[in-house]
């Protein structure tokens, strides 16, 4: 219950905060040590999501961040609620989401002692976060609470987490709100952009690649409408393929994990390269070897929103210090030349990433995710969101799906597993009236499944396809190519998955055969209920190209050493 006497207790007054900086969803698991802010969330205009477990509710938290570019919030109790949110909170540091963790906190007078649960979070997150810290006086709480908000959205997004001690939660202060927070643009001045043409003009196969964070609908309305004057091939790199439209004439693909090799190709070829929002990190470069490090060859020009990533690997020829959604609106001031020699590179560009992607290979077995991820791309509303996690599974899923509309695609760069179904949860949550899939492996789901009762209890009808191939069958790929024939802790035995959704209370299907699948997705759809449809897959169709068979035959045909 909330006094007349113009004080608020820490908890009212952070809850205050929320509301002003425009938070709409939290996600948590409860603990007593934040038990105040819990009330202090009763009949405020904040949706509260609340989780199985800590490692799902940061994953949510995180997707609603990376789906909305402010910062996704999760709260979760000291010690072990802390320390299992580390998941989703590495999640938001490798792909650039703003975050916020708040964290229930041991009190004031007990720090030190190493009390129950009590964690000095400074230092467990120092390395993971983009600023940890705790709030002593209550007092400072809207001038703490806004500098996160602007951190975790300022130059490369990033976590924030906010320790709060539950003694200081009760305290009751008077102070002030802080005014509404708005994220910070970074803008490319006008000798960036005039060195950009010149550079553009000078080109013969220029290419661009599109990545990061700190994009918007317009901004990738923009991009895509300089692609086209200058008739520019885009790709876009590592699970941001959602950033230009599939079916654009400019598009050229996605350079992710086994990626087109001509595409590849293409890249190596280019005499410009023009690098927006992305750090080309270690699966985007191919484990750094696209481009020489520092310098690589081609001509490059790198955009990015921190200051601290150009020029942190790759040395760039034109490093310009701008958020893509400032870069993009600034791109409809450039003029193309009026001869341009690479249209044609352009149009085979793009011609080559639909024939990679039109047609599913042939796998063994009698269900071919290929051909099921094509069914769904053609079937699907533009607006659906995909969202995955890890593993194999997820080839299919990123090469085969063409990604229409910018937002679509909700997958880990930081590549964790279990990232899916908490993820689609979310966006259930954000967005009740779009379709939302997740694509899950049989090892990948069982890290978060249990979100999917969170699925339940919010009447969220989101459909995971859940592909079983009794195994973790990319780290099994690894290890026939490494070591063929030993097979060692990657084997799994399973559940009946769609037994599992029906004892949540979901609706769940088994698949066995191509065929069968779009009878139980339709059927999953008309349940109007939180859906799995369990697909059997057979364990040897490891890629869209290859079998395990024929990677340890390969293995054991080379001389080790
Ligand atoms: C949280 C986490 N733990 C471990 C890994 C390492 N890893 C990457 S893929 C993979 C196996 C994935 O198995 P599954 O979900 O069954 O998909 P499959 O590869 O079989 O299609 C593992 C263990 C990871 N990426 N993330
Ligand atoms: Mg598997």
């Amino acid at each position: 219950m909330r006094a007349n006497d113009g004080t608020r207790t820490g908890a009212e007054v952070l809850i205050d905060q929320l509301v002003a900086h425009g938070v709409h969803h939290v996600f948590c698991v409860p603990g007593e040590s934040y038990i105040a802010a819990l009330d202090a969330l009763h009949d405020r205009p904040i949706a509260v999501t609340v989780c199985r477990q800590e490692g799902g509710a940061a994953m949510m938290a995180e997707a609603a961040g990376k789906a909305t570019g402010r910062p996704g919030i999760c709260f979760v109790t000291r010690g072990p609620g802390a320390t299992n949110a580390a998941a989703g909170l590495h999640i938001a540091r490798q792909d650039s989401t703003p975050m916020i963790l708040f964290v229930g906190q041991i009190a004031r007078d007990m720090r030190e002692r190493e009390a129950f649960q009590e964690l000095d979070y400074r230092a467990v997150f120092g390395s993971i976060a983009k600023w940890a810290t705790e709030i002593d006086d209550p007092a400072r709480i809207p001038e703490l609470i806004s500098r996160a908000f602007h951190t975790a959205t300022s130059g490369r997004p990033g976590p924030v987490v906010i320790a709060l001690p539950e003694d200081m939660l009760v305290e009751r202060v008077a102070v002030k709100d802080a005014p509404a927070f708005e994220p910070v643009e970074t803008w490319p001045g006008q000798a960036d952009m005039a060195r950009l043409q010149k550079l553009l003009w000078a080109a013969a196969r220029p290419i661009v690649l599109a990545g990061g964070s700190r994009w918007s609908e317009p901004a990738a309305a923009a991009l895509q409408r300089f692609a086209e004057r200058f008739a520019l091939p885009v790709a876009t790199t590592f699970r941001r393929a959602h950033l230009v439209d599939a079916l654009h004439p400019c598009y050229a693909g996605d350079l992710g994990i086994g990626p087109n090799p001509k595409l590849l190709a293409r890249i190596k070829a280019a005499d410009l390269v023009v690098l927006i929002g992305g750090r080309l990190g270690e699966l985007p470069s191919q484990r750094y070897t696209l481009f020489d490090i520092p310098a690589p060859r081609q001509t490059f020009v790198h955009v990015h929103p921190g200051a601290e990533e150009l020029g942190r690997v790759y040395r760039p020829q034109l490093a310009i210090h701008a958020a893509p959604t400032a870069f993009a609106a600034a791109l409809e001031g450039l003029q193309p030349p009026s001869h341009i020699p690479w249209r044609d590179e352009t149009t085979l560009a793009h011609a080559d990433f639909l024939a990679w992607t039109e047609h599913p290979t042939a796998v063994p077995g009698a269900v071919n995710l290929g051909e099921i991820v094509a069914t769904l791309r053609d079937t699907l509303p533009g607006d659906a969101l995909i969202c995955n996690g890890a593993g194999n599974f997820s080839i299919w899923v990123h090469r085969f799906h063409r990604y229409r509309q910018y937002g679509t695609q909700i997958a880990p760069i930081a590549g964790s597993m279990g990232y899916g179904v908490p993820a689609a949860v979310a966006m259930k949550r954000l967005h009740p009236e779009r379709t939302v899939v997740a694509f899950a492996g049989d090892g990948d789901f069982l890290m978060t499944g249990q979100e999917f009762a969170t699925a339940v209890q919010y009447d969220l009808p989101i459909i995971v396809i859940l592909v079983d191939n009794g195994m973790y069958g990319t780290i099994r790929m690894h290890q026939e190519r490494e070591y063929p024939g030993r097979v060692v802790g990657t084997g799994l035995q399973n559940p009946d998955f769609a037994a599992y959704a029906r004892a949540f209370g979901g609706f769940g299907a088994t698949v066995e055969r191509t065929a069968d699948f779009v009878p139980a997705f339709t059927a999953a759809q008309s349940s109007r209920k939180p859906a799995i449809l369990h697909l059997k897959v057979d364990p040897e169709a490891i890629t869209p190209t290859t079998t395990l068979a024929a990677i340890r035959g390969k293995a054991l045909a080379e001389p080790s050493g």
